[in-house]
């Protein structure tokens, strides 16, 4: 039951969700001695207060507490009322970074591996009603070869462990995402899912909804003024639509559907969520919304925001909304991770396309991936023993992840890798089974596709195949030939497009990543690398090029902000690639963008 919890929480006459956010205890288990001594029962010990959700490296002020690699611990005392007896009673974490253990009351109620999605355990037996529970979480911050995102350990001198990702962005961990109890019916509502078929000025709706118990379903569209459209009943069914309200490009319109299990006549539990009329197809070479093709304008992003870390905190994400409108925006990519679900949620209601990454990112053994992509370095990593475990992680994943996000109108595609090394036949293997299994598991088959890197060039390259739009991160005149030899990069750029366009794929081309680090504070004339003015150039130069090859079909900058990254010496503080810097403030180039998205030649 509730497997995943691919519903997101919801309180009506029959659920309840309360909130466990606030000041939880926090602490460090550098020697790993938590779990055999027994801390989930006896407390754990020198604890200190810590919120919940955050991610702790930001709020210390001490290295080894920002870069901590290991074990750490949360507890909690939560009430639970007893006036819902008859429900079952569910904890349900956001996320918990990387891999979580959860006790209720000293019992084992959950374990999970990746940090960003969803945790939920079912605390029925444990839990004691009308009386303070006691919760604790064991969480691992450590990253291997067969975990998502892919990284090691190194162990310092001092016998600290260092985690080295093998990706460009810092390792942020802990609670990150919003805890609530549930208390759901026994017979309950588990999952549902709906499909679209537009017919002239008319839709239909395909829903299909499980649950559990006996009963049968009973299904309610309600427009955007609350007036019931249509009903129907039965577990899956159509509904038909009258002059529909399509969820349109930056032009949302949400209806209401409200799912109710009934019993002799009785509801028993009941589910309301909002959904979004389109449909997503590939076709000639484009992206097409609802019959209507679409240029994809925007960015890679990142949940990252000074203190906060990797938390969701809706002003921010409220923020990156208005900062993307502004610049005639119409997409983002959740690079390199699913993001908090209210990131959809928003997007859902703000018209956003969104390509929902999975976090299957450094997948190419290498502690500077952005410098080692496009060498030609080969690092066997799909020859390795970790693989079949990489495989079963990243194929849980990728289900849980389109579990959770199949309702959203903004998902347009689920994107299932970014930057593996794709060149080689083990590659092609690993990747061509994710590919089938994601393909089975999304009820709307929207477009699946992966971002690659230089290395998957058109001669190299063994997976670009699987893609149903391929996207590239491409770095010509960043990392390739810069600053005074852009030109050359930009001849290089052609050459590989002229090499692309040679394969007549007929499939669209998305770059999910070109950018060059910026800093806020740098101005020169004419523009060296690291100033406003090179970035600028940077981006007009890149746009010449792509404009010269009609399947490129949306250009997705990198970075939306200025990012947090691991230290080192092409890292200034982190990632300056952003358009805005991290305070969300507009660098010159997002000026640049704005001009050229909110002319027509891109609509
Ligand atoms: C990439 C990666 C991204 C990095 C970026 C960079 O190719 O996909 O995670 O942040 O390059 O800025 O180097």
């Amino acid at each position: 039951m509730l497997k995943y919890s691919e519903l997101y929480p919801c309180s009506n006459a029959y659920r309840s969700k309360v909130s466990l956010d606030g000041l939880w205890k926090f602490s460090f288990d550098p020697d790993s001695a938590g779990k055999e001594e027994e801390w989930f029962k006896k407390g754990i010990p020198n604890a200190c207060p810590m919120p919940v959700p955050s991610a702790f490296a930001d709020l210390f002020t001490k290295e080894e507490e920002r870069d901590y690699g290991g074990d750490f611990w949360y507890a909690t005392e939560f009430y639970c009322p007893d006036d819902m007896q008859d429900r079952n009673c569910f904890l349900r974490f956001g996320s918990i970074t990387h891999r979580a253990a959860v006790y209720c009351n000293g019992q084992l109620v959950a374990e999970h591996e990746g940090g960003f999605l969803p945790v939920v355990c079912d605390i029925t037996d444990a839990v004691r009603r009308g009386e303070a529970n006691q919760l604790a979480v064991w969480v691992n911050n450590e990253l291997n070869e067969s975990s998502l995102p892919c990284g090691s350990v190194k162990v310092l001198a001092s016998g600290r462990k260092l985690v080295k990702p093998y990706f460009d962005f810092f390792n942020y961990a802990g609670i990150q995402r919003s805890v609530y109890l549930l208390q759901i019916p026994k017979h309950a509502i588990t999952d549902y899912s709906v499909t679209y078929e537009l017919k002239g000025e008319n839709a239909n709706i395909n829903y299909q909804a499980v649950h559990s118990g006996e009963g049968s379903i009973r299904v309610s569209l309600y427009d955007r003024e609350g007036s019931l459209v249509v009903s129907g009943e039965g577990s899956q069914g159509s509904l038909f639509v009258e002059k529909a309200h399509l969820w349109k490009v930056r032009n949302a319109y949400l209806y209401t559907i409200k799912l109710e299990l009934v019993q002799d006549g009785r509801v028993m539990d009941e589910y309301t969520d909002r959904i979004g009329i389109r449909t997503v197809e590939i076709k000639d070479g484009k992206i097409w919304i609802n019959g209507e093709a679409v240029y994809l304008k925007g960015y890679g992003k990142h949940e990252d925001f000074d203190v906060l870390g990797r938390t969701f905190n809706w002003s921010v994400a409220k923020r990156d909304f208005e900062c993307m409108k502004w610049n005639g925006a119409n997409c983002f990519r959740t690079s390199h991770y699913p993001y908090a679900e209210e990131w959809y949620q928003m997007a859902d209601e703000e018209g956003f396309l969104v390509i929902d990454e999975v976090a299957a990112v450094g997948m190419m053994r290498s502690f500077a991936n952005f410098a080692a992509a496009g060498t030609g370095k080969y690092t066997y990593f799909f020859e390795a023993p970790t693989v079949p475990e990489l495989k079963k992680n990243h194929m849980l994943q990728v289900e849980e992840m389109i579990m959770r996000d199949k309702n959203h109108p903004s998902v347009i595609a689920f994107s299932l890798f970014n930057e593996p090394e794709t060149t080689s036949d083990g590659a092609a293997e690993y990747f061509r089974d994710i590919f089938e299994t994601a393909r089975k598991l999304d009820p709307q088959h929207r477009p699946l596709t992966g971002a690659m890197e230089k290395n998957s060039a058109p001669d190299k390259c063994k997976c670009y195949h699987l893609l149903d739009f391929i996207c590239l991160n491409r770095y010509y005149g960043w990392y390739i030939s810069g600053g005074p030899e852009i030109e050359e990069a930009m001849e290089l750029f052609a050459e590989e497009m002229k090499a692309w366009e040679e394969k007549k794929l007929n499939v669209p081309f998305v770059f999910t990543e070109f950018g060059a680090d910026t800093l806020g504070s740098e101005h020169k004339l004419p523009g060296v690398m690291w100033t406003q003015e090179y970035q600028e150039k940077y981006m007009e130069k890149n746009f010449e090029i792509m404009d010269q090859f009609p399947f490129v079909q949306g250009e997705l900058a990198w970075n939306f902000a200025d990012f947090q990254a691991q230290e080192g010496i092409m890292r200034v503080n982190g990632n300056k690639k952003g358009i805005f810097t991290r305070n969300r403030q507009p660098k010159n180039a997002a000026y640049v963008l704005k001009r050229r998205w909110e002319s027509s030649h891109l609509c």
